[in-house]
């Protein structure tokens, strides 16, 4: 009989590419979304599924959205990746951080506990609940040190999900995900804001990118891969947790050297601190620039996953490593910024 899966935040960069894999996988796919006034269906369309997916809406902050579609549906499988997800913003908005990020997956867990308790539930847990790290690697024992609202309220709910698998026998697991990137990754991220403001230099159209903390290491992987992952937890004997991380880490500068170098630029640093700047060494035209309105309140200066356990059990490998992942950005955002600027250019002469 074919599977059914209520995927949330079916509109975000995990939304789009774990639908793309239930669907290969033959499922029926219901992705969640709340109103929007625009057309935020781009990244399944980019994808090619925009018409494969149901869409349902459900806004997390209100729980007969969430009731109602539960009992309706009964799915196979819940994958709950909805949430307030940019870390900055959780400092600006502390309190509805906590409503979507934390609280909605009482009230999600609640509806299958109520509605359809053999549902299986995937919670999208997440490597900032480390935050200031108490071991280096970090895997499924190492202690908690959240740093932010977001890092906060992903680990209450991280919480709750092993208390509903423990107190009521449900099938629910949390994945511990490090930093997962693509060329469908949130524009304010810093890897994709990189990739997309070294693009627009490029053709022109910007003049710099600014940037805060480039001192700040991460484990960053490819999305495609980890929610492979995302699937693979949910189809095991019994529930657990697990990270998903490539073992690889790299600072921000880093990142911004290897993505400038696929254009042909080689970044060379002056100065230190706010006056750091990153400059095009045949040129000498600044590309990056610090402003210090990009520093967070309190930072997570170093990430780096150990994957084993997911490897061991799941059979779980990253197939993207740090070099391939950044010109994969690097060239889909080049790509599309010279086709924007060929039919601007188009446009102009018709
Ligand atoms: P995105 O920010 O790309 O997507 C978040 C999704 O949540 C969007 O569809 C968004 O909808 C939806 N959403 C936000 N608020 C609400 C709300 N109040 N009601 C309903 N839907 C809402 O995130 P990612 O795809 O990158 O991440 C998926 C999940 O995994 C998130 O929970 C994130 O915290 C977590 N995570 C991500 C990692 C990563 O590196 N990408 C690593 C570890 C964990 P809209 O389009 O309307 O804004
Ligand atoms: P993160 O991702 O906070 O790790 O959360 P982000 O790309 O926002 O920041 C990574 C690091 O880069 C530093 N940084 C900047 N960050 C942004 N966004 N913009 C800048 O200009 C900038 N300059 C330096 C940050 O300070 C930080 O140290 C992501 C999200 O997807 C979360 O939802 C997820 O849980 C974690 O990854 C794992």
């Amino acid at each position: 009989m074919q599977k059914t899966a209520i995927v949330t935040g079916i509109t975000g960069q995990d939304g789009a590419y774990l639908a793309q894999l239930l669907l290969a996988k033959n499922y029926k796919v219901y992705g969640t979304a709340r109103r929007s006034s625009v057309d935020n269906m781009q990244r399944l369309k980019h994808l090619g599924i925009g018409d494969q997916v149901e869409v349902i809406g459900m806004e997390l902050m209100e729980p007969s959205n969430i009731q109602s579609v539960i009992a309706a549906i009964k799915p196979d499988e819940f994958y709950n990746l909805a949430a307030q997800s940019f870390v900055a913003a959780s400092f600006e908005q502390p309190l509805y951080t906590a409503e979507v990020d934390a609280l909605a997956v009482t009230r999600i867990l609640e509806s299958l506990r109520l509605s359809s308790p053999k549902t299986r539930f995937y919670q999208a847990s997440t490597s900032e609940m480390f935050g200031q790290v108490r071991a280096i690697p970090q895997n499924e024992d190492t202690p908690f040190h959240p740093r932010s609202p977001y890092a906060v309220a992903k680990l209450y709910a991280h919480h709750i999900t092993i208390n509903y698998r423990e107190s009521y026998g449900m099938y629910a697991c949390s994945g511990i995900l490090f930093n997962h990137e693509s060329p469908l990754r949130g524009s304010e991220f810093v890897t994709r804001k990189i990739t997309r403001g070294l693009a627009a230099i490029k053709c022109g159209k910007q003049d710099r990118i600014e940037l805060g903390n480039m001192d700040a290491k991460r484990d960053w992987g490819f999305a495609g891969d980890y929610v492979a992952g995302m699937w693979s937890m949910l189809q095991q004997k019994e529930a657990d947790d697990y990270v998903l991380a490539t073992g690889d880490t790299h600072t921000v500068r880093e990142f911004a050297v290897l993505a400038a170098k696929h254009l042909g630029v080689n970044l060379e640093w002056r100065g230190e601190g706010v006056n750091e700047t990153g400059i095009d060494s045949a040129t000498g035209k600044v590309w990056i620039a610090i402003n210090p309105k990009y520093y967070r309140p309190a930072e997570v200066n170093l990430l780096i996953g150990d994957p084993s356990k997911a490897k061991t059990k799941l059979n779980w490998n990253p197939s993207v490593r740090f070099e391939q992942l950044v010109q994969m950005m690097m060239e889909a955002d080049l790509a599309a910024e010279e086709k924007n600027t060929e039919k601007k250019t188009t446009n102009m002469a018709a």
